[in-house]
């Protein structure tokens, strides 16, 4: 029998991708050949444990090479070669020594890597979630949060950077044993290198970037590696700028090896005590046909196209963002560096960010109310919005296409009270829009 529902459904998500524009800071567009290996026969397949992590050294060697594994379950001969293909290409992109392609999300690759490296109460020291951090660096309401000690760190509101003076007072006092960047609305490129010597004082302290906005733009070339400073782990996600399934990635530096057996606890050990942590530790069977799906992305980041496409991004986030400041809306940090705006509509307009949310989603572009950083307004009716490029260049709108956008943005908030100019921009947006197929339309 067929599932109308569901698929009447589905059918009317492609619609109203394809009549609107994304500007979700952390959504994307995917590959037709990412959606095919996420809906394929590997979703039938269970596979806990890990490939043989040997000859990872050249594509065609892992593709064919078939090698005992660390697995509990028989049928192995092709989910094995796809997760080494899958690590192998995160390696490669990334430049490091190990990759977990297991975890389920970004959530889950966090919370692994506190369970691979921390005893409960020690000190994590990440960003405060009010100024740019992210749920899983310490809000109160988490698991985690339970577990360890969270202390954090703030912008400068001098010039809308990391406070790194402030970082390194916390961390001389806390001795944390993660010091961790990470943010989901931050518009800046961070200074790893300050953050490694701050790290380097901590006797033990394991350097953790959770890079789940920009990892494209670092796989581009575009926004600097934290392996190059230092960093012992990385982790990310692989469905924002990075253009994957919806998944977690966990890099690594160290010495790689079988997960078997437990190894001392020490910072060379990292990547084998995150492969325990990860499976059996905080998850079970791995998602085999995700996995294929983050090979199939990490193929195409590895491709030259995804360096101009990087570029690009950057390039139209910064247009926007100008075409923005012209209308009158204030930018929190001034300005960008990367794929992300955050807008102080409530000082701007007089607005808060959730009528300007539920305004623009009317008219078809889709963005998120958000938090700015010491923001007088409740978390329900934040201040700010913050929108991004990533989706809408994939989909293959340039700089010219940047005005346009703002000036919809502008009318839709000005004429936020008027319903038949509301109508009137949103058949404009979707004629618009309509003019650049998803990737899965091609
Ligand atoms: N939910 C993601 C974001 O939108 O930034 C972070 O995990």
């Amino acid at each position: 029998m067929n599932d109308e529902k569901i698929f009447e459904l589905i059918h009317a998500e492609i619609e109203r991708q394809r009549d609107g524009l994304e500007l979700i800071p952390s959504e994307n567009y995917v590959s037709q050949q990412v959606l095919l290996a996420m809906g394929s026969e590997f979703t039938n397949k269970y596979s806990e444990g890990y490939p043989n992590f040997d000859e990872l050294d050249d594509e065609s060697v892992i593709s064919t090479k078939i090698l005992p594994n660390y697995r509990y379950y028989g049928g192995q001969i092709n989910t094995d070669r796809v997760e080494r293909l899958a690590i192998w290409r995160a390696m490669k992109l990334f430049n490091a020594d190990h990759a977990n392609v297991q975890p389920h999300s970004g959530a889950q690759a966090n919370n692994a890597v506190y369970n691979a490296w921390l005893e409960p109460g020690d000190t994590v020291l990440g960003m405060d979630l009010g100024h740019g951090g992210h749920l899983t660096h310490g809000s109160p309401v988490t698991q985690s949060a339970q577990i360890y000690n969270f202390v954090r760190y703030h912008i400068d509101p001098k010039d809308g950077r990391f406070d790194y003076d402030e970082i390194e007072k916390i961390a001389l006092k806390e001795k944390p044993k993660i010091l961790l960047v990470g943010y989901s609305a931050y518009a800046r490129i961070p200074d790893f290198a300050r953050f490694a010597e701050i790290g380097k004082k901590i006797p033990g302290c394991l350097l953790m970037a959770d890079m789940a906005h920009v990892a494209g733009l670092i796989a581009g070339g575009v926004h600097p590696n934290p392996f190059d400073f230092g960093f012992h782990v990385v982790t990310t996600t692989t469905h924002k700028t990075l253009r994957g399934p919806r998944g977690g990635l966990i890099l690594s530096r160290g010495i790689v090896g079988s997960p078997l057996k437990k190894p001392e606890k020490t910072l060379e050990n990292i990547p084998i005590l995150i492969d325990r942590s990860v499976f059996p530790g905080t998850q079970g069977g791995p998602l085999m046909h995700v996995i294929a799906a983050k090979a199939v992305a990490f193929h195409e980041a590895l491709q030259p196209d995804f360096k101009k496409y990087a570029a690009r991004i950057v390039a139209n986030t910064a247009e926007l963002a100008e075409q923005l400041k012209k209308r009158g809306f204030k930018l929190v940090f001034g300005g960008t560096e990367n794929h992300l705006i955050l807008t102080d509509v409530m000082s701007s307009f007089g607005v808060h960010g959730g009528i300007v949310e539920k305004v623009l989603d009317d008219i078809g572009l889709t963005l998120n109310k958000n938090a700015i950083p010491n923001d007088p307004e409740p978390p329900f009716r934040p201040s700010g919005i913050r929108l991004g490029t990533p989706a809408i260049t994939t989909r293959g709108l340039m700089e010219k296409d940047m005005e346009k956008i703002a000036e919809w943005m502008k009318l839709a908030i000005d004429n936020r009270d008027n319903p038949t100019m509301i109508k009137k921009l949103r058949a404009e947006v979707q004629q618009f829009a309509r003019q650049f197929p998803l990737p899965s339309d091609k």
